[in-house]
C-alpha cells in the first residue's frame, strides 16, 4: 500500500521521551488534546534488555529481545490504555519501531518480558541464520561510513543485525508491525532506516493490515540519500535540526527568511523536523540547541512551530550530566511515573518542555495559521526577525540581547491581540501582556530582549 500521507491539521508530534504509558494517558487527556498536539511519539514498546549493572540507561529500549509488550515503560495493558486514552483526546499515537536489529550483547541476558536470549538468539523468533554476519573488521561492526553494503549488512554499535532480506524477518517484522496496528497505533518512526535497505522496508510495510504514518531515520551524509526512502514514506530531515542549531548558536536569524527546500532540504510535506532529537541533545559535541540553551532553546522551538516547513517534533525530556542516564526508575528499572509540577529541577527530574507556555501557545498559533504563506518578512539585518501567516497571525523574534521597538505591518484586522508566547486567552482576556493592531494593520510595540511575539486571529480579545 502507498504510504499514508502527513496529517493535513495539527501536525506537531509531542515525543514523549521515555515517558510511561500510565503518565503518556494522562499527558493525552490533560494537556496534548487541550493544547492542540496532534500527535505523541513514544519510546520503543517492545521487550528490551535490562542493564542493571550500568543503572538501567536509558537505550536499552533500543536493544530489543523479543515484540512483547512488556517494558520498563509498562503493560501491554497500560499500552492499549494509553492508545485509547490518546485517542479519546484527539491524538494520534506514533511508536518508535526498532527494526534493523536486536540486541548488543555478546553473552546474552534476560529481557524485560523475562525472556532468555543470546546475541544471536531469541527463542521463538529468532536464530543465528537470522542476522549478518558480515565478515568484515573482525567484529562484523560497521567501520566504513562511505560503504553502503557495510552499513546496511554489518552490525551498528555491536547490535545483532537482521537480515531484513529474508523472508522470515520480513514477515515477523511485519506482524509486529501489525500488532501495534491492532491496538490502534497511527504510525511508526522507523529506527536507523539508513541500515536497511529501502527495499526491504518497502516490502514490510507492503504488508501492513493499514495505512500508517511513516517517518523514517535516515541521518544526512554518507552513500545511501534520504530520498531512497520517500517510496517507503516520509523522513527526518535531519539538517533543520542542525542548521537551526547553528543560526540560533552562532549564526545570524536573518539568514532564515528561506528556510525550508532553498537550502537544500526534502521536500517540506514529506518531512519530520526538529530542534534537537534524544540523541542530538546528548551529542557531546554541543552542536544542537538544548533545554540546557534556556531561553535561545525555548525562541528556536518558537521559530519551528512558527515556521511552514516540515512538520515538527516538540522534545519532552529529563534533565541529565551523565548522556546514558536513563529516566528515574525503580529498583527493578522501571520507570516511575512522570511528575511535571515538582522535581522539575536536577538530574533526573522531568523537564515537561511540552507544557512550556511558549511552546503551548505555539502549538496553538501553528494550528490557527496552517496552510497560510509567509509574508512580510522583516528583519534587522542580524538577530531580530518578523513575519505574518497572511491574515491569521504574525510573530516577531528577538534574538538580539537588548530590546527591539518596532512598528510591525501585521497586516490582521485591528484589536487588542493576546501574546501566545508569554500567555493565553481565558474568555476574553489574555494572562499575560497584549498588544494593540490598529487599523491600517501596524502593531507598535516592544520585544524585550532574548524573548517572541506571536499572535494570531484566535489571539483577539477585543476588536479595539
Ligand atoms: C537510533 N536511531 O537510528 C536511535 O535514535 C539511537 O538513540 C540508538 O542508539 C541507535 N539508533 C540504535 O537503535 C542508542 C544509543 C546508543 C546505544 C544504542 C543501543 O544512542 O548509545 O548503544 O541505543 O542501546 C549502546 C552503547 C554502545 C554499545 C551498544 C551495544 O552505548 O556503546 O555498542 O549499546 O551494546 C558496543
Ligand atoms: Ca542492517
Amino acid at each position: 500500500s502507498a504510504p499514508a500521507s502527513a496529517p493535513a491539521a495539527r501536525d506537531v508530534t509531542a515525543h514523549l521521551f521515555q515517558w510511561p504509558w500510565k503518565s503518556v494517558a494522562e499527558e493525552c487527556k490533560h494537556v496534548l488534546g487541550p493544547d492542540g498536539y496532534g500527535a505523541v511519539q513514544v519510546s520503543p514498546p517492545q521487550a528490551h534488555v535490562e542493564l542493571k549493572d550500568q543503572g538501567f540507561p536509558w537505550w536499552q529500549a533500543y536493544q530489543p529481545v523479543s515484540y512483547s509488550l512488556q517494558s520498563r515503560y509498562g503493560t501491554p495493558k497500560e499500552f492499549a490504555q494509553m492508545v485509547d486514552s490518546c485517542h479519546k483526546a484527539g491524538v494520534r499515537v506514533y511508536v518508535d519501531a526498532v527494526l534493523n536489529h536486536m540486541s548488543g550483547q555478546p553473552n546474552g541476558g534476560v529481557g524485560s518480558d523475562g525472556s532468555a536470549y543470546g546475541y544471536y538468539d531469541y527463542p521463538g523468533l529468532y536464530s543465528y541464520d537470522d542476522f549478518h554476519h558480515c565478515g568484515r573488521n573482525g567484529n562484523d561492526d560497521i567501520a566504513n561510513w562511505n560503504d553502503r553494503w557495510e552499513i546496511q549488512n554489518c552490525q551498528l554499535l555491536g547490535l545483532s543485525d537482521l537480515a531484513t532480506e529474508t523472508e522470515h524477518v520480513r514477515a515477523t517484522l511485519a506482524g509486529y508491525l501489525n500488532s501495534l496496528l491492532a491496538v490502534g497505533v497511527d504510525g511508526f518512526r522507523f529506527d536507523a532506516a539508513k541500515h536497511i535497505p529501502a527495499a526491504d522496508l518497502e516490502d514490510i510495510t507492503s504488508r501492513l493490515t493499514r495505512p500508517a504514518y511513516i517517518y523514517q531515520e535516515v541521518l544526512d551524509g554518507g552513500p545511501i540519500p534520504k530520498s531512497e526512502y520517500l517510496p517507503v514514506g516520509s523522513v527526518i530531515e535531519d539538517r533543520y535540526g542542525s542548521q537551526i542549531s547553528r543560526v540560533f548558536k552562532t549564526g545570524s536569524l536573518s539568514w532564515l527568511n528561506m528556510f525550508g527546500e532553498a537550502w537544500g532540504f526534502n521536500a517540506s510535506a514529506t518531512s519530520v523536523v526538529y530542534t534537537d532529537s534524544h540523541d542530538t541533545e546528548r551529542d557531546t559535541s554541543g552542536g544542537s540547541v538544548t533545554y540546557k540553551d534556556g531561553a535561545l532553546n525555548d525562541l528556536a522551538t518558537v521559530f519551528e512551530l512558527a515556521w511552514p516547513y516540515g512538520h515538527p517534533l516538540v522534545l519532552s525530556s529529563y534533565h541529565f550530566t551523565s548522556t546514558d542516564a536513563g529516566p528515574v526508575s525503580d529498583a527493578n528499572g522501571n520507570v516511575l511515573p512522570v511528575a511535571c509540577n515538582t522535581a522539575t529541577s536536577g538530574v533526573g527530574g522531568w523537564l515537561c518542555q511540552d507544557r512550556a507556555d511558549s511552546t503551548v501557545g505555539m502549538v496553538g498559533f501553528r494550528n490557527t495559521t496552517a496552510g497560510t504563506a509567509v509574508t512580510r518578512w522583516w528583519s534587522d539585518g542580524s538577530d531580530a526577525i518578523a513575519f505574518a501567516r497572511e491574515g491569521a497571525g504574525y510573530v516577531a523574534i528577538n534574538k538580539e540581547s537588548t530590546s527591539l521597538t518596532r512598528t510591525f505591518d501585521t497586516g490582521l484586522p485591528a484589536g487588542t491581540y493576546c501574546n501566545l508566547v508569554t500567555g493565553h486567552v481565558v474568555g476574553n482576556h489574555c494572562t499575560g501582556p497584549s498588544v494593540t493592531v490598529q487599523a491600517d494593520g501596524f502593531l507598535s510595540t516592544t520585544v524585550p530582549g532574548l524573548s517572541a511575539l506571536a499572535i494570531s486571529k484566535d489571539s483577539r480579545v477585543s476588536k479595539t
